[in-house]
């Protein structure tokens, strides 16, 4: 599955990977997981009681140092590379205490054992017992701290059974709450059915991330953006929010920058399977029923040939 991002990567820096044509297929493709995410620039959402510093992480992953500014204490998102932790953390001077594991597939969960070895006695939450080095297994509405900012477990199974987003908010505070998706919702997708059905997917994008305030920035597990927007545009070739959306995620990947955090309102505007009441995307899929829709969707989406531009 990971090897499969790596050779047909969602977005394309300036064909850097092609200079690795002769080298053996294994060696080509670590070749360019390393080239990625040495060109794929990290970037710092700032507000002013929480700071979200996105770490591009393998091929296409992304991991998130999440810092409360009032404590300096800060939590990792599916530290995967745990080096670049450690020096993001040391850069901005903060203290980690907090693993948020979304779930466990390799590339999410794969580096909790040695971000413990580097940083002993971190807490780890997750909400499966396939997430290595787990100290605290997690469900719904499950709340914690880190620092001042409040965390709220939501429970999302359907891409892995014990998949969890985590909901970040700051009491009183005028600013938006965040969210940390994982393979749940991505900008303009959503990740695989791997181990669930299109009601739970509807359950987790409509119910439960689709009914957060329209205001939260949305921090999801990968950069599929631009493959994600191309079948957006299949889907609805006359959304013109869609057209938009992908040029502008087209130029920012090839600047190497990311395109996330979008916001959930903004998903509910260009992403399919947050569509899956609308009309124009019933009748795409020839059906009249929301759920329906959403797995007609995934099933198109998962044969869906990328078209080059
Ligand atoms: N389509 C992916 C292929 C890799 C893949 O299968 N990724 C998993 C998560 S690790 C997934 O759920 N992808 C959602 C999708 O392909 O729509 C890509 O754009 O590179
Ligand atoms: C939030 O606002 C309420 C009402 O003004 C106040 O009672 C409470 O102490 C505030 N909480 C924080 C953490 O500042
Ligand atoms: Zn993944």
């Amino acid at each position: 599955m990971l090897f499969k991002s790596l050779v047909g990567s969602a977005c394309t820096l300036l064909g850097a990977a092609t200079a690795f044509k002769v080298a053996p297929v294994e060696v080509k493709a670590q070749a360019a997981a390393l080239l990625h995410s040495a060109v794929r620039k990290s970037s710092l959402v700032e507000q002013a009681n929480m700071k979200v510093e996105l770490l591009p992480a393998l091929s296409d992953n992304y991991m998130y140092l999440l810092i409360d500014v009032d404590s300096k204490e800060a939590a990792i998102v599916d530290p995967v590379e745990p080096k670049k932790v450690v020096d993001a953390v040391r850069q901005h001077g903060v203290r980690l205490t907090t693993v948020l594991t979304t779930h466990h597939h390799w590339d999410h969960a794969g580096g909790n054992e040695k971000m413990l070895k580097l940083m002993p006695g971190l807490r780890v939450y997750g909400g499966d017992d396939r997430v290595p080095c787990l100290t605290k297994k997690v469900t719904h509405s499950h709340n914690f701290k880190v620092g001042s900012l409040n965390v709220k477990c939501l429970f999302t199974p359907c891409h892995t059974t014990g998949h969890i987003c985590y909901y970040v908010t700051k009491e009183n505070s005028t600013e938006p709450p965040a969210v940390f998706t994982g393979d749940t919702l991505f900008v303009a997708g959503c990740g695989k059915f791997f181990e669930g059905t299109a009601e739970q997917m509807y359950r987790a994008l409509i119910e439960t991330l689709g009914r957060l305030p329209p205001e939260t920035r949305v921090y999801c597990g990968h950069e599929y953006t631009v493959s994600n927007l191309k079948f957006a545009r299949h889907v609805e070739p006359d959304n013109e929010i869609i057209k938009e959306k992908l040029a502008w995620a087209k130029e920012k990947c090839s600047n190497g920058e990311p395109t996330i955090p979008s916001t959930v309102a903004d998903e509910f505007t260009f992403n399919p399977f947050m569509r899956v009441k609308e009309k124009s995307v019933q009748e795409h899929v020839k059906q009249t029923d929301a759920t329906e829709t959403m797995r007609s969707l995934r099933k198109e989406k998962d044969g869906f040939r990328v078209p080059k531009d």
